[in-house]
């Protein structure tokens, strides 16, 4: 069993499909065991995104995540890191695969309706940057 961090993104939240996105989730044997809906202010959105503030999208990208409340989420499961990673589908909704989030929801390159963690040691720092291990339930 492992963990990672999802966000479900303010183009997700302002269309109201949290719940269509959750169902994904939980029909791929993750499990939710953390879970809130949050407004990210600009030095939160700033310091999540740090590893890609030199590159061109960088300010865009820090609007866009604090447009709308986001739900920030902690998914735990066999492989969880990459299970996620699979479901979510590519960056780009255009080159994402059937059946994955990205393809169904995402708007752009942007505004692609998910984040999920990359490695396991991204996801234990990105699951303390904003849960206390106290609100995580297995
Ligand atoms: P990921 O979310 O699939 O891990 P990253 O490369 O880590 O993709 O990029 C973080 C986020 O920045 C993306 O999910 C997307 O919202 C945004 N982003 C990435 N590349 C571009 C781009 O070329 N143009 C605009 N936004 C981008
Ligand atoms: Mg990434």
């Amino acid at each position: 069993m492992n963990r990672t961090l999802s966000i479900i993104k303010p183009d997700a939240t302002k269309r109201n499909i949290t719940g269509s996105i959750n169902k994904i989730i939980e029909d791929n044997n993750l499990i939710i065991v953390a879970q809130k809906r949050i407004k990210l202010s600009r030095d939160k959105a700033e310091g999540f995104y740090a590893i890609h503030k030199d590159k061109p999208f960088f300010n865009d990208l820090i609007e866009y995540m604090t447009s709308g409340p986001v739900i920030v989420q902690v998914l735990q499961g066999e492989n969880a890191v990459q299970q996620y990673r699979n479901i979510m589908g590519a960056t780009n909704p255009d080159n994402a695969e059937e059946g994955t989030i990205r393809k169904e929801f995402a708007l752009n390159i942007q505004e692609n309706s998910v984040h999920g963690s990359d490695s396991d040691d991204n996801a234990k720092l990105e699951i303390n940057y904003f849960f206390d291990e106290s609100e995580i339930i297995n």
